[in-house]
């Protein structure tokens, strides 16, 4: 074993294994799943996070814009300890410090969050980072900039981002292409009707919010929606 590795071994055990597990998770997520407190009654957020759990999710976000950081925090830990539980990683949105102090496995910062390196010095190396991109400079540019995975969109016009001009299907298969292998999370719009578009315009991943929160049956349907995304791409 090189010397190095050895090294890193030995000083880290524990955060050096979980990074490369929580990055080899990350790689494996076709589906991404957000309990956004838009859609989500505080009591149902323990009950949505383990729905989307065991859906077959295993990257899940918390969004709660708008709302008081202490309830936030609150939210994240229950999050983060479910997750931690049930082998998924759990993302914060929006808050880097809060990400850190609670030991969240990742968080996710918008155009608008500062610059990865200075997310990157406040949650450290061990934290998975994530960027929203909105094109397709920005999807490189983000990944310049050490993003370990990016949301891309929104595809389509949609409530949970409103005012957001939406992108279109056109450039998902290239600037994928350009990410070489950075899993690119394609967003905005995505449900049940919109998603064989969505893999035919050539995603390999993608992220539901609404839909999938508006479901009688989460589990089920998350479940459904991994099958046709791994379907799509083994045929
Ligand atoms: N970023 C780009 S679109 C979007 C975010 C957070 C919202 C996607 O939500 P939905 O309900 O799946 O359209």
């Amino acid at each position: 074993m090189p010397m190095t590795i050895q090294l890193l071994d030995l000083r880290h055990p524990g955060l050096y294994g979980r990074m490369v597990a929580m990055k080899q998770l990350l790689a494996n997520c076709r589906l991404y799943g957000i309990v956004d407190m838009g859609y989500t009654e505080p009591e149902q957020i323990e009950a949505r996070t383990l729905a989307l759990i065991h859906g077959g999710v295993r990257i899940i976000q918390l969004r709660a814009k708008g709302v008081e950081l202490a309830r936030v925090r609150q939210w994240a830990v229950a999050m983060q300890a479910l997750c931690r539980e049930h082998h998924a990683i759990f993302v914060l949105n929006d808050y880097p410090e809060m990400a850190a102090e609670i030991h969240a496995d990742a968080v996710h910062v918008g155009q608008d969050g500062g610059s990865l390196a200075d997310v990157r010095k406040i949650v450290g190396p061990g934290v998975i980072v994530g960027r929203s991109t909105h094109s397709p400079e920005q999807a490189l540019q983000a990944r310049l900039e050490g993003a370990d995975y990016i949301g891309f969109g929104p595809l389509y016009p949609t409530g949970t981002k409103p005012g957001r001009k939406s992108i279109g299907l056109q450039d998902i298969a290239a600037t994928q292409a350009q990410l070489g292998g950075m899993p690119m999370f394609c967003i905005g719009g995505i449900n049940g009707t919109t998603l064989p578009d969505v893999l035919k315009a050539g995603a390999e991943r993608v992220v539901i919010v609404s839909w999938l929160l508006q479901q009688d049956n989460i589990a089920e349907s998350a479940r459904a929606v991994i099958r046709e995304i791994e379907e799509y791409h083994t045929n």
